[in-house]
């Protein structure tokens, strides 16, 4: 007689307490350890929540004994059982199985340990990734990471943002040349969207008026580093009527600030795992001007001019800096130059000061987390930008129709949702963040 299961039939080890101590349940899981004492066994199964023992008797019955002590590590099975307080028992409590239905036995030696104390390199786990993924703390990362866009949606749901879907196959670049993929489109040239940067513009002259996105972005990037991936998730946003860059930087610290306190209630128990305590970030968050940054890297010995972005080594340091002077983990890096900037056609430059922009990074303990800044809609001065930076018009078109026919002021911002979780877990590499990462040497799984 085969054991009756289905997806909602199964008890998980967060719902078992005192009460159902007694009572007969069902446990699907991956069998992670055998110890066989010869007249009894315990059995570590461990299935959606965690690990819990299932112990058997050989002398109350030598069949189900001998099934479950044969059966190898990693197998699948459904068990049947009383649940019955043991306080030897890591849990408390232990299954006495009555039935055991054997779904999936798992091939020997297995490619990567899941219970080992010694960990592998990363390398061999991304290519052994759904067994690396059955370890606790992989798996906590993307619980984790779900929790998160869980609280980034509550906040834009509740500012009443529309939630959008651009194309990821595009015939233009919008952050330069230098990273994009090009793909054949039936036969004609075409990109991997960098980004949803121009269909989120062009939603403004649509009326939508507060859009955001949670979606794939592919770079090109250059070299290999633990904060660059070739396909990361990018949360989008972007707001019409803005009166400058300010009410961008508003929304940017409101959601980092929601997203955290959601995060820190709803996934405890995850957090437990990586020993970390989130701190819920005062608002507003303390600025520093690139130009600031410049001289404060000057002092720390780091050549950087004017006219530099930040280097990963600066956008560490001033990491450390706004650490060591203001205890803090989140600021601002703002009013970036022109000539850093400009070559973001889009862009808007200060009216005041034309060699500065409003455009600021969002930096998170030394690792640029958000960019964004206020758009130029006026048509005749990003015609100008444009051309400023040599770009091909023409090919621009459908980008520069919705500034003809009526665009409000709008800007907005790209947050890396990798880099946040990353940071977030204090995790040394990106790629941990990534279910199935891409990266210049890795195409599989
Ligand atoms: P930017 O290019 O700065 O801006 O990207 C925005 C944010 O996306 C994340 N990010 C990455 N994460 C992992 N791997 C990468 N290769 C990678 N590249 C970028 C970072 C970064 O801060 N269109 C603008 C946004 C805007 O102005 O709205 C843009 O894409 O966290």
């Amino acid at each position: 007689m085969s054991l009756e299961f289905g997806w909602r039939a199964l008890t998980h080890i967060s719902q078992i307490d005192e009460s159902t101590y007694g009572k007969t349940i069902k446990v699907g899981g991956w069998i992670e350890d055998i110890r066989n004492l010869g007249g009894i066994a315990f059995i570590q199964l461990r299935e959606r929540d965690g690990v819990l023992q299932v112990t058997t008797i050989k002398k109350e019955s030598e069949e189900l004994f001998k099934k479950l002590t044969s059966l190898s590590r990693e197998s699948v099975i459904v068990v049947e059982g009383k649940v019955q307080e043991n306080k030897e028992a890591k849990r408390g409590f232990e299954i006495l199985p009555d039935q055991v239905e054997v779904l999936s036995e798992a091939d020997t030696p297995l490619p990567l340990g899941v219970a080992d104390k010694v960990g592998a390199e990363l390398d061999t786990r991304l290519d052994n990734r759904p067994i690396d993924l059955r370890k606790p703390k992989e798996n906590a990362i993307f619980k984790i990471r779900s929790v998160l866009i869980e609280g980034i949606r509550e906040y834009f749901m509740k500012e009443k943002f529309v939630e959008i879907h651009t194309p990821k196959i595009v015939a233009a670049g919008a952050e330069g040349g230098a990273t994009l993929f090009p793909i054949q489109y039936f036969g004609s040239d075409a990109y991997l969207a960098q980004s949803p940067q121009l269909y989120k513009q062009m939603l403004m002259s649509s009326g939508f008026e507060r859009v955001f996105e949670i979606a794939p972005a592919y770079r090109a990037e250059k070299s290999d580093t633990t904060r660059h991936i070739a396909e990361f998730t990018s949360l989008d946003v972007e707001i019409a009527f803005v009166k400058s860059s300010e009410d961008v930087m508003d929304c940017a610290q409101e959601l980092v600030r929601d997203a955290i306190e959601h995060v820190s209630e709803n996934a405890k128990d995850e957090l437990g795992l990586f020993n970390v305590e989130l701190e819920i970030p005062e608002i507003p968050f303390k600025r520093i001007t690139h130009k600031e940054c410049v001289e404060v890297l000057k002092e720390k010995g780091e050549g950087l001019t004017p006219e530099d972005d930040l280097d990963t080594v600066g956008e560490k340091l001033i990491g450390e800096v706004m650490k060591e002077r203001h205890g803090i983990d989140f600021y601002f890096i703002t009013e970036f130059p022109t000539a850093i900037k400009g070559t973001t056609f889009y862009a808007m430059r200060k009216s005041e000061d034309p060699s500065l922009t409003g455009y600021f990074d969002l930096g998170y303990g030394g690792l640029e987390l958000v960019s964004g800044g206020q758009r130029e809609h006026r048509y005749d001065v990003l015609v100008n930008q444009m051309k400023e930076n040599n770009m091909d018009l023409e090919s621009f078109d459908f980008y520069l129709i919705a500034f003809r026919y009526g665009m409000p002021p709008h800007g907005g911002f790209g947050l890396g949702i990798e880099r946040f979780l990353q940071k977030m877990l204090n995790l040394s590499n990106i790629r941990e963040c990534v279910l199935f990462p891409r990266d210049r040497s890795r195409l599989v799984p």
